[in-house]
């Protein structure tokens, strides 16, 4: 339906009244019969709309899947997004961010309910098939100095983490450089990418992935004992449009942050919400690996190590495994 977006729209700016098919009609002067059909239409993609005679109608619930004009509304009242791609499914969000830069150099994000070739740093895989979760690309086009660029990933560890303890109640804790935990578990991962030359950064591509419903079985048999999602931790299904909404809100908040301000504003509580300090934890990063206890992070977003031996060491971005053997 051609006024499917106009109607959606209007409904979405009353949310918290009924409106009548009359007053919808009149206001976006189209026919009530127009207005009935296009709701009809709704309903049938999953919106639940209330319609209480002399009242009118009301969503009451958004569907479980991404919806392009729902997602454009979200984004609408974003001050620093520009555009929004949302897609059934797709290789990688971040692959997709990377050719959409080519023609579209404004901030956009990208969006898909399935990603079949989701992957990690170092090109590990990242498994997102279901329709469980959130798995997007977040485009920015600040104008910074390659050095800025290491505490990004402490920025945005913090809007997400801070984003799943305040508004949906678990411990997420933040794992350097670029993973949220839950109980020691893997319910978030995120990776950076830029894009620049001699002059500096142009463009930040941040691929971030969150497991948000997902039962146990919903995950690959390796991956059962290492992560979770925040319906598990939470025991709530989670409306995946109330979590996008409240982690994009949070994380230009945190960007705006990291554009104004150091880490060194952050990093008591960086360090709160961190996992691990006080245990020996494997730290690997190219060919070096030691095993030790992080003692530090520094201002510029170094880790700082100690091993057995009392020698400290110190990572850029190390992976550090939680579960030693
Ligand atoms: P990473 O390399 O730190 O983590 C990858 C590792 O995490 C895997 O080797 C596996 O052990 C584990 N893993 C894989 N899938 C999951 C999962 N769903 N939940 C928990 N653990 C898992 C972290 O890389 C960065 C991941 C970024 C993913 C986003 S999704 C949107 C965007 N598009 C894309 O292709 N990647 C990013």
């Amino acid at each position: 339906s051609k006024y499917k977006f106009t109607i959606l729209s209007y409904l979405y700016d009353h949310k918290d009244q009924h409106v009548s098919g009359q007053k919808i009609a009149e206001q976006l002067n189209i026919s009530r019969t127009a207005v009935w059909k296009t709701i009809e239409t709704l309903k049938e993609e999953g919106f639940v709309i209330e319609s209480i005679q002399n009242k009118g109608y009301k969503i009451i619930q958004f569907p479980d899947v991404w919806d392009n004009n729902l997602m454009r509304l979200l984004i609408g009242n974003s001050e620093y997004f520009k555009s929004i791609y949302v897609y059934k499914e797709v290789t990688s969000t971040q692959k997709m961010a990377h050719e959409k830069l080519l023609t579209n150099q404004e901030p956009f994000i990208v969006i898909s309910e399935v990603q079949n070739s989701g992957r990690g740093r170092f090109n590990r895989v990242w498994d997102s098939q279901g329709e469980k979760g959130l798995w997007m690309s977040l485009v920015f086009n600040p104008h910074i100095s390659f050095q800025k660029i290491a505490t990004f990933n402490l920025f945005i560890s913090l809007a997400i983490a801070e984003t799943m303890r305040s508004e949906f109640k678990v411990n997420a804790q933040v794992k350097w450089p670029n993973d949220i935990y839950i109980n020691d578990k893997k319910v978030c991962g995120f990776l950076t990418e830029i894009n620049g030359d001699s002059t500096g950064v142009h463009h930040i591509i941040c691929g971030i992935g969150i497991n948000l419903n997902h039962a146990l079985m919903d995950f690959p048999e390796d991956l059962q004992r290492k992560a979770t999602s925040i319906s598990l931790e939470s025991g709530h299904t989670i409306n995946r449009y109330t979590f996008f909404e409240a982690l994009y809100r949070r994380i230009e908040l945190y960007y705006q942050r990291f554009m104004t301000t150091e880490f060194s504003e952050i990093k008591e509580q960086y360090t709160a919400y961190s996992n691990i300090w006080g245990r020996t934890l494997r730290y690997t990063e190219g060919s070096k690996q030691v095993m030790g206890e992080a003692i530090e992070i520094k201002d510029d977003g170094r880790l700082i190590v100690r091993d057995a031996d009392g020698m400290t060491h110190q990572f850029i971005s190390a992976d550090i495994e939680m579960q030693v053997e």
